[in-house]
């Protein structure tokens, strides 16, 4: 079910015509894409490309390495087109300022911006907004859309929308994990989508620099509030000692998450001009997308981002202070 919160918001039957009454569109996504982010821009443009309709996907910054397997022969551009399109059209961006410095110009491209998301902090500031909260990633809501278009879904875009889906339930562990992200694995599946695979190039294909930037991390741990919040921090010169990239920071959040009796886990890397922090609750209750939300960030209730500024102490007291205020909700 859609949210239907936003002036603009559009069914997915009233969306999926709209996309094929499309001649041209330009694709776009968040900064840091995640599999998520880039399967869910990918398969939408061969979804497009197999309707007929010339699309393109814009990124902000290169392919991650860990997905490019995924994207071979999809077009891709890293300048803005001069163009117009029939629609942008951006897919798992909350904010519309997450699609980069060029926000502007991108969405300048076309009259008709369609915004397809399922964080619940989207706001829905496209004039076609598809945002649905329930929708466990962007990659199955791609996926509703091209059963509604009628497209037979072939094994390529079946792993770019599997990997998605598999990267944001964190493969079928997360709370988003209910029996649609099951089913929509099952059609993926059908369609010729090879677990393993996916499985295989996105979580055991970790460069080495990549584990030498989780030891380092896991020197920074920090466990508090009688043990229910746990933090991990980066910052450049560790990275650059690791010989590691900002990419190769994803993930490392699981490990503050993962111990036992923590309810909110936080990694925070070195941003230019401050931090970037990576909030997660294992608990209902405590919603760090109200946390981040402080501080001008969103996300979901249960993961969200923030940016925060100053030193690194005094972003993690700022940060820490409004944790402690969620966290005073829930009884021990
Ligand atoms: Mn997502």
């Amino acid at each position: 079910m859609s949210t239907m919160s936003s002036a603009n918001s559009v069914s997915l039957t009233s969306l999926s015509e709209t996309l094929k009454g499309l001649s041209t569109a330009l694709i776009c996504t968040h900064v840091a894409p995640d599999p998520d982010a880039i399967g869910s821009s990918f398969a939408m443009q061969r979804c497009l490309e197999a309707q007929g309709v010339s699309a393109r996907v814009y990124l902000v910054q290169e392919l991650p390495k860990r997905m490019s397997v995924f994207t071979e022969g999809v077009p891709y551009t890293l300048s803005v087109p001069d163009e117009e399109f029939d629609a942008v059209i951006i897919t798992d961006t909350a904010v519309q300022k997450r699609m980069g410095p060029e926000y502007e110009s991108l969405c300048a491209r076309s009259g008709k911006i369609i915004n397809i998301d399922h964080h619940a902090s989207n706001p829905g500031w496209g004039t076609h907004n598809y945002v649905d909260p329930s929708a466990p990633s962007a990659s199955s809501i791609v996926l509703d859309l091209a059963l509604a278009m009628n497209i037979s879904v072939d094994v390529q875009t079946a792993e770019l929308l599997f990997a998605g889906l598999l990267d944001d339930t964190g493969s079928f562990r997360f709370s988003n994990t209910d029996s649609g992200a099951f089913k929509s694995a099952e059609i993926l599946v059908s369609a010729g989508a090879r677990p393993d695979e996916v499985a295989q190039a996105l979580y055991f294909s970790v460069p080495r620099s990549q584990l030498l930037l989780q030891t380092r991390a896991l020197q920074t741990l920090e466990v508090r509030e009688g043990g229910r919040l746990a933090s991990l921090w980066v910052d450049d010169s560790m990275l650059s000692e690791c010989g590691a990239s900002t990419e190769e920071t994803e993930g490392l959040v699981d490990f503050a998450r993962c111990i036992e009796g923590v309810l909110v886990a936080v990694f925070i890397r070195e941003i230019e001009g401050g931090w970037k922090a990576s909030l997660r609750s294992s608990h209902a209750m405590v919603d760090v997308n109200q946390v981040a939300g402080v501080f001008g960030g969103g996300g979901h209730p249960m993961a969200a981002g923030c940016r925060l500024e100053g030193s690194l102490d005094a972003a993690k007291s700022a940060l820490f202070a409004e944790i402690e205020k969620v966290l005073a909700k829930v009884s021990e």
